[in-house]
């Protein structure tokens, strides 16, 4: 079962990762150079079975991305909280203010004023991805261009977006996690259908609550694409640097590790828009997951 290269690096890391204090100061176990198989070309969706994922969760932040929002209202209006803990902590910090996190994001879903003062996660992924500005002033879009070569020109080298924008760094909430995407295609030709498969450079990654969730909603970018470009999802092919597991995640790790994986859940998409813009979580039917329970963790902030 493909889960087990998951199951592999937390033993891995349970066993002989290298025990540090990190920027957050929760202290982890790492590793360096990780990589991951999964294989979507029978519409496998690779949606962890050894605990809940909440993978609507995972594929609505995607579209987000997508969007090229970096506004959490627009989040917040999907129900999806994961990125409140940035804005609330600089608001908290600015005003000397106990605000909850409930009121926090009431405030950002009623007042449009608030949400743009206060709601803003500076130029993170969607802004690199949609409207990367170059030095000579012009907005880049890095999605359009790559699903464009895809079409025009599938054997080239050169498809790929990345998020990395040194000189942005630093007004960025959280430096790129998952930072670069690059796409290749087998099978081009006459008579055949082509293959698209994705390669992702996650430069840090907590695999008690980020890969889980990173790893389906990155299949699920890898399928809309392919069906744009009408070619069929191959493989996912994850790569992590920093690769580790938070102090405070061992229990859940240990946990994870008892149980046994079951069969991926299928994913098909129930319509195909007119661009890669076109998308709602409506169209993701997700058939077959049967997880173990879910566990709940902190997130290092
Ligand atoms: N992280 C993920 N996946 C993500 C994301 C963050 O695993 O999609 F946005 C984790 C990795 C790391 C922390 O534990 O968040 C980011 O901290 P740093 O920038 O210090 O690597």
């Amino acid at each position: 079962h493909p889960e087990y290269q998951y199951l592999d690096v937390l033993a891995h890391l349970l066993e002989k990762g290298d025990r540090r204090i990190d920027r957050t100061g929760v202290g982890t176990l790492s590793t360096f150079g990780v990589m991951m198989r999964f294989d979507l070309s029978d519409g496998s969706f690779p949606v962890y079975s050894t605990k809940k994922v909440y993978w609507k969760t995972a594929v609505k932040e995607m579209l987000w991305f997508l969007t090229g929002q970096t506004n959490i209202q627009s989040l917040l209006r999907e129900n999806v909280r994961i990125w409140t803990d940035w804005p609330l902590a600089a608001y908290r910090k600015a005003t000397g203010s106990d605000i909850s996190q409930k009121e926090f994001e009431d405030r950002i879903l009623a007042d449009d004023a608030f949400a743009r003062e206060w709601g803003d996660l500076g130029p993170v992924y969607g802004k690199q991805w949609r409207r990367w500005k170059g030095a000579d002033g012009r907005e880049y879009d890095q999605i359009a261009d790559v699903i464009e070569t895809l079409r025009r020109n599938p054997s080239s080298r050169r498809m790929l977006f990345h998020a990395w924008n040194v000189p942005e760094l630093d007004q960025m909430a959280l430096h790129p996690c998952h930072m670069t995407y690059q796409f290749h295609v087998s099978n081009i030709g006459e008579g055949r259908q082509s293959k698209v498969s994705m390669l992702v450079l996650q430069r840090s990654s907590d695999m008690g609550l980020g890969n889980p969730f990173n790893v389906c909603q990155q299949a699920a970018l890898l399928a809309m694409v392919a069906q744009q470009v009408d070619m069929v999802p191959g493989e996912l092919v994850w790569v992590g640097g920093d690769v580790h597991l938070y102090l405070d995640h061992q229990d859940l790790a240990k946990t994870v590790l008892e149980r046994e994986p079951r069969p991926f859940p299928k994913l098909r998409l129930l319509r195909r828009p007119e661009s890669i813009d076109g998308y709602t979580i409506d169209d993701f039917e997700v058939t077959g997951y049967d997880p173990h329970p879910a566990i709940e963790a902190p997130v290092a902030v």
